[in-house]
């Protein structure tokens, strides 16, 4: 048993040998080996496929650049279910590599890829190789490079075709209102032409500027699929070019429609890529308006004493620091000695970019009492945000 096992192995080894010793025929119609190699598994519409085909016994030349794919009988053809290039070249990438490598660019098929009515691609199939190929192919269809190694021996290889969701991310989770925001927009698909740099739409959008600004995002490379943008924030003039206008405490927004949707999604579906960020200011909210003691004054607008039964103001100021216009309620609020609020009033608007403004409630006291009279200003009733530190002070009607 053991001797025949020894036999075998031997009689395995010396093939293996014979082949290599005969690998430089052409073609060697014993040993079909040239495996064929794409650079990727899986393809969108619109890229570049690198080929490689490895065949050593295609090495007729050592001292020479040598070429398969277009001699007869043993063309190279690269095809999808509906087109197809045939033959098509591949040259040596040395003189004495026996390897071969060629270039195909895919070129999809009519579709509208930004929506606007138009389509946005250049399908057609042309070329001989070993780099002018261009190929037509379908959203989830596949590509097939076929070689005939030698007589009744054809070697194959196989990618796939595919779209992608597109993927964004911001720079940052937050921005200040000084910074630049950067946006980075991944879709493969996008990269419409391998060759040159792409561009694609971006929408982006404040709290405060719910129409926003749509900008170009660049491909960062011609062939990398990927794209950037990037804006700038402003408080004190309107949205225009890369520049948002948005305040402190807005949220941010990016959009961008994806076109481009795999399966199982129909090639008419498209998909809104979203992300949020957030604008901060370096300036606390409390510190952003500042707010005066009251004062009180009679019907004549002079200051004076509180008394019962007599109609007073009460006054009190509140500054904007900040040179963006900002929303504010401003509350007063009186209590009496025991704590109940026999008074409480608020006044609602907005503060232009450093403005100071009066703001004036009246009030007829009842009865005598240490009263304790309090304003506030926040960002607004549902948004409790103190934009001023509180201002209290008590006052005794005897
Ligand atoms: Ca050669
Ligand atoms: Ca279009
Ligand atoms: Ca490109
Ligand atoms: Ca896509």
């Amino acid at each position: 048993m053991n001797f025949k096992l020894i036999f075998l192995l031997s009689v395995f080894f010396s093939t293996v040998s014979v082949g290599s010793a005969h690998a430089e025929k052409i073609p060697d119609y014993f040993k079909p080996y040239a495996p064929i190699f794409t650079d990727k598994e899986v393809y969108t519409w619109t890229d570049k496929v690198h080929i490689t085909v490895v065949a050593p016994s295609w090495n007729a030349n050592k001292n020479g650049i040598d070429t398969i794919g277009t001699q007869e009988r043993h063309f190279i053809k690269i095809h999808t279910s509906e087109h197809s290039l045939k033959p098509y070249k591949l040259t040596e990438t040395d003189f004495n590599s026996g390897v071969f490598t060629g270039e195909v660019i895919l070129t999809g098929f009519l579709h509208d890829v930004d929506d606007d009515g138009n389509p946005d691609t250049n399908p057609r199939t042309s070329g001989d190789g070993p780099t002018n190929g261009f190929l037509e192919v379908e959203r989830d269809g596949g590509l097939t490079i076929s070689f005939e190694f030698a007589d009744g021996v054809v070697l194959t290889t196989s990618a796939m075709i595919s779209w992608n969701v597109g993927e964004m991310t911001f720079d940052k989770q937050t921005f200040l209102v000084g910074d630049t925001a950067k946006i980075q927009v991944t879709d493969p698909d996008m990269n419409l032409n391998p060759e040159a740099v792409d561009r694609i739409k971006v929408e982006i959008s404040s709290n405060s500027d719910e129409a926003g600004i749509i900008v170009d995002a660049i491909e960062t490379g011609d062939d990398s699929g990927i794209f950037e943008t990037a804006f700038s924030f402003t408080q004190t003039s309107t949205s225009s070019g890369n520049r948002l206008f948005a305040i402190p405490d807005d949220s941010i927004y990016a959009k961008y429609e994806d076109n481009t949707i795999p399966h199982p999604n129909s090639i008419q579906d498209d998909l809104d890529i979203q992300i949020k960020s957030k604008l901060e200011s370096e300036i606390s909210p409390i510190q952003r308006i500042s707010i005066s003691d009251v004062l009180f004054t009679n019907s004549f607008d002079m200051p004076a004493e509180l008394a019962i039964n007599e109609t007073s103001q009460i006054v009190g100021k509140i500054s904007n620091n900040q040179d963006y216009d900002q929303p504010f309620v401003y509350i007063i609020q009186v209590k009496d000695d025991s704590g109940s609020v026999v008074l409480l009033s608020w006044i609602q608007g907005e503060l232009t970019s450093n403005q100071s403004l009066d703001l004036s409630q009246s009030w007829v006291p009842t009865k005598a009492n240490n009263y304790f009279i309090e304003t506030f200003v926040w960002k607004s009733l549902n948004d409790k945000v103190p934009l001023s530190p509180n201002s209290a002070q008590s006052y005794l009607i005897g």
